[in-house]
């Protein structure tokens, strides 16, 4: 048995049992794949329009344009940009979604869901220049969830929550002409742009990339988070367990997996009935286990410290380990070859989505009237499905290991606040005087070219031991919660003298996890308080930041990627990078961006050398702020006291 596919000690041994129980996985298909098309990898094929498919021949031999005269140039902008465009979408419309269900809320449509963060929802209201003095909750309700989907269809002028963006960051994107005009309108018109015949300009492309990423970070994505907060609780600091450990033998288990908490929330609130769990004893079973996977999971975490099991490439080994009764699945990130795994043991996979279907599986359509009385009847089925578990089937891993997570942008305000009040202040100062060298979010999927969760932890070590604080979402922060990094010990372990004692202090790790993918907008949020602050410039780009997906693999991260790089975050991805075969519209994501966002792109497959690329960057910005000799300073001390 190959052992080099994960630094994570759960998959070797669960590997060689899907193979003795004959199931194929992920690692084994991408074998079968191999040697992918060169073609689609240096992203430099074609087949917008039925006089191609066209490929364009990196090596200058055969042909150097589409059918239609498209240079690979063009081929890869537009190629680059409709990844945009499917990442973007795919965030929006779970925004979408979650703000569907706040207006349901506010119409009295359902009863299941409530307000949960009220200062929250002021907050937003505020946000969206909604009066809010001597109107009741449920006024501001209606209001906020009118204007949040409006943000959806909005044609003209801009979306709202740009202005939650430093000023000086607004006039750029304004003077560049990519703030974004509606979320589902910059989408489209990459649609339109790319269709046969019509934008060809490669840097034209990609600055629409631009606008309809803006649309997704700080528009579906952030109303996701913000809305989600509003219903279900904005996250705190909460003990939660990591890896497929936290299967339980003795009892019902159920993973929840996907993206929207919508339904997963009320599995939680439904795995607590009495009758349920009466229905659970009377199977045999000592109780119901619910545990997370990917950002579904991510999302019980933070906010119930639900278990969670696993990131994206854990999700069929999950299966195999035979113990699970009901796999229930929303959007996103499910693979389809579930369902194949799934009749190799007694587990039944619960698709849910109106949007997401799956042949094979059991089909439970959610809606948000009856929500809770679905998750009910999703639950009773895993119970029943209890006893037929065969014990000889089963192997639950030992690995689980505890974590804490739930920093919201709202916590770490608190958290690292000031002795008064909250504010990022002690965090700019620990910034200014150099304890903290600079911010890295790290963030991103599992990729099985990649050995899995390694570029992720091998990155972050680098990083906290060079005093770069790590935020984290996503199935990166899944690897580091079960590699040890979310605990406060691990700043004394992995981190830097000057990260460790602010993290000592503090009482937080050094690695913070901030949630799902849509969740990077609490990042944004957090950079842009820091800006806001004073003394560390007056721009994102000007902060001593980075950006990083080291094992990435789905479109929604290039939009990621992008509105990272477009809000002037430097960001570096692994793995490979979907421009390779265009010479120049690389040359303008990794270099020429600089003078539209202030922020380059960067591709970097080795993690160590990325968090390279990532501390000379932060080091730049150091020294342009002046405070690079702060930092040397501290450093000098440090090795003084040790030398004592
Ligand atoms: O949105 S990190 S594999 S689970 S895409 Fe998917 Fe990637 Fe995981 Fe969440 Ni994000
Ligand atoms: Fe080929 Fe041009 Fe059609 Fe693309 S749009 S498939 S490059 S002819």
């Amino acid at each position: 048995m190959k052992n080099n596919r994960s630094i994570d000690q759960t998959i070797a041994p669960l590997l060689k049992k899907a193979r003795e129980d004959g199931v194929e996985t992920v690692w084994d298909r991408l074998e079968k794949q191999l040697p992918q098309c060169g073609f689609g990898q240096l992203g430099i094929c074609c087949r917008n329009c039925a006089m191609g498919p066209c490929r364009i021949d990196p090596f200058g031999e055969g042909a150097d344009k589409g059918v239609c005269g498209a240079t690979a140039d063009t081929i890869a902008a537009r190629n680059f940009i409709r990844m945009i465009a499917a990442g973007a979408a795919a965030h929006s419309d779970h925004g979408r979604g979650v703000a569907e269900t706040l207006l349901a809320v506010a119409n009295g449509k359902t009863s299941d869901y409530k307000v949960k963060d009220e200062q929250k929802l002021i907050a937003v209201a505020l946000d969206f220049g909604i009066k809010v003095e001597g109107k009741g909750t449920n006024e501001i309700l209606k209001e906020v969830a009118h204007l949040a989907l409006a943000e959806f269809g909005n044609q003209e002028g801009e979306i709202h929550y740009l202005k939650k963006a430093p000023l000086k960051r607004q006039e750029l994107w304004r003077k560049k002409g990519i703030a974004p005009r509606g979320i589902d309108r910059e989408i489209v018109e990459i649609m339109h742009r790319t269709h046969m015949g019509v934008d060809h300009d490669p840097e034209h492309l990609l600055l629409q990339g631009m606008r309809a990423s803006l649309g997704d970070g700080w528009g579906g994505s952030m109303l996701a988070t913000d809305i989600q907060d509003i219903l279900f609780g904005t996250p705190e600091p909460i003990l939660g367990t990591a890896n497929l450990g936290t299967l339980l033998e003795d009892e019902v288990n159920i993973l929840v997996h996907g993206h929207e908490p919508l339904l997963s929330e009320m599995i939680v609130t439904a795995a607590s009935d009495k009758e349920l769990l009466a229905l659970a004893k009377s199977k045999g079973a000592k109780g119901i286990n619910i545990v997370g996977m990917c950002c579904t999971g991510q999302e019980m975490l933070m906010r119930h410290g639900i278990p969670i099991a696993g990131n994206f490439l854990q999700q069929e080994l999950a299966v195999v380990t035979g113990a699970i009764e009901a796999v229930v699945v929303d959007i996103q990130c499910i693979m389809p070859a579930l369902s194949n795994v799934a009749q190799c043991y007694h587990t039944k996979i619960i698709s849910t989505s109106p949007i997401a279907k799956f042949p094979g599986t059991t089909y439970i359509e959610f809606h948000e009237k009856n929500a809770l009385q679905m998750a009910k009847q999703i639950i009773k089925i895993a119970v029943e499905n209890f006893p037929n578990r065969p014990a000889k089937k089963v192997n639950i891993p030992k690995e689980k290991i505890e974590h804490i997570s739930g920093f919201s942008y709202e916590t770490i305000n608190y958290l690292l606040g000031g002795l008064f009040r909250a504010s990022v202040r002690p965090l700019n100062d620990n910034i200014i005087n150099g304890r903290i060298r600079g911010i890295a979010g790290v963030v991103g999927c599992n990729n099985p070219k990649v050995k899995h969760d390694w570029a992720h932890i091998e990155m972050v070590k680098e990083l906290i031991k060079n005093d770069v604080i790590v935020l984290q979402t996503g199935c990166s922060a899944i690897a580091c919660a079960k590699a040890g990094l979310l605990v406060p010990e691990a700043a004394k372990k992995y981190a830097g003298a000057g990260l460790a004692e602010v993290c000592e202090t503090v009482g937080i790790p050094p690695v913070l996890n901030l949630g799902s993918c849509v969740d990077n907008s609490r990042i944004l949020i957090a950079a842009s308080a820091v800006v806001k602050e004073g003394g560390l410039g007056d721009d994102i780009s000007d902060l001593p930041a980075a950006g990083a997906a080291p094992e990435w693999m789905s479109e929604k991260a290039i939009s990621i990627g992008q509105y990272f790089v477009a809000s002037g975050v430097f960001t570096v991805f692994g793995v490979t990078f979907p421009t390779l075969g265009a010479k120049e519209t690389s040359e303008i994501l990794f270099k020429k961006m600089e003078n539209i966002s202030g922020a380059n792109w960067a591709y970097e497959p080795d993690p160590i050398k990325a968090a390279k690329l990532m501390i000379t960057h932060i080091d730049k910005k150091r020294k342009a702020l002046g405070i690079d000799k702060a930092r040397e300073r501290v450093l000098f001390d440090m090795s003084k006291r040790r030398e004592l």
